[in-house]
């Protein structure tokens, strides 16, 4: 028997065909590509550089403008994000003209923060503060054309400074947010999260029905998460010790500086401000915050000058 449907004629047994068809060609494929691997031809061919490649178009585009995409403001530390606190930093540093847009619209990736270029709607979009920072930094020059020497870093220093970032951003800043999400919600969502934050920036139902899941979900996705990551297996008392091990490293290296690299701020300074901010001016007692406290006055005062610095406007809500 023939079904008709709009897309057109359907059969059941051409169904089973059909899906048999494709299934043996699935098989044969990866046939093929196991006996293409061990003659030492792999099939798909990936670009291997350590240069991100933007498109020709993204490339060409003048900016006047950048739209910074996250979520909205929060007392006390800004933006919840520290990849969005860290990539507004830089476009601070560097006096690129910009405005943020609270939302809740996540980018193709799924994530925040992300950033449209000249148009608020359609502009060209590039997700990932990494990916970001990277674009403009090509884009604007920032390494050539830069006068006051701030970003002629030598090989050595931007190998730590991309050390740094991978460990605060895959590994500290990750031990903080499980204990920000998985185990204190109710303390964070009360200290940072204000009345109306979901509904004044979304579709009334939608920001309703988000401000009933976020503090269910958030927990929930948390602890999925650590069982997946290797150092989400230790315990609690073994993750604070590791992310301290990480605090004392930065402590090490910051010294008696003013910033990480000396007496003007890299991007480097905008990455660590915008996690470590999170840990010293949420008011919670994170384990971190106490070491910092007791142990690394130089990074609580570090965090405090670049704050002066660049945020002068950091309590306007
Ligand atoms: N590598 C990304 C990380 C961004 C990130 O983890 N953002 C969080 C919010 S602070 C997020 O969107 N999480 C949702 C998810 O990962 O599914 C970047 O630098 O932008």
């Amino acid at each position: 028997m023939n079904m008709v449907s709009s897309k057109g004629l359907f059969s059941p047994a051409g169904a089973i065909t059909a899906t048999a068809l494709v299934l043996g060609i699935r098989m044969l494929s990866s046939k093929k590509e196991k006996a293409s691997k061990s003659n030492g031809t792999p099939k798909i061919q990936i670009p291997i550089s350590s240069e991100l490649s933007f498109t020709a178009e993204l490339l060409s585009t003048p900016i006047t403008k950048v739209y910074l995409f996250t979520f909205p403001k929060s007392p006390h530390i800004r933006n919840i994000s520290p990849f969005a606190l860290k990539l507004e930093s830089f476009l601070r540093l560097h006096n690129i003209p910009y405005e943020v847009v609270g939302t809740f619209q996540f980018s193709p990736k799924g994530q925040m923060p992300y950033i449209r270029l000249n148009n608020q709607l359609n502009g060209p979009l590039i997700a990932d503060s990494n990916f970001v920072i990277q674009f403009l930094t090509k884009k604007l020059g920032l390494l050539e054309n830069n006068n006051n020497s701030q970003y002629r870093l030598t090989k050595e220093q931007y190998a730590t400074s991309h050390a740094f970032t991978r460990m605060m951003e895959e590994h500290t800043s990750q031990i903080g947010f499980y204990y920000r999400y998985a185990l204190n919600m109710d303390q964070f969502c009360l200290a940072v999260i204000p009345n109306g934050w979901f509904s004044n920036h979304g579709r009334v139902v939608g920001g309703w029905l988000m401000s009933k899941l976020f503090p269910v979900m958030m927990p929930l996705g948390f602890k999925k998460k650590m069982r997946y990551i290797s150092f989400g297996r230790h315990s609690d008392e073994e993750k604070w010790t590791i992310s301290c091990q990480d605090i004392q490293s930065i402590s090490d290296f910051l010294g008696d500086k003013k910033f990480m690299f000396g007496d003007d701020a890299t991007t480097l300074d905008c990455t660590l401000f915008g996690h470590l901010a999170q840990f010293l001016y949420i008011p919670m007692e994170f384990p971190q915050k106490v070491y910092m406290r007791e142990n690394c006055g130089n990074i609580v005062e570090y965090v405090e000058r670049f704050k002066e610095l660049y945020w002068k406007d950091w309590d306007e809500m």
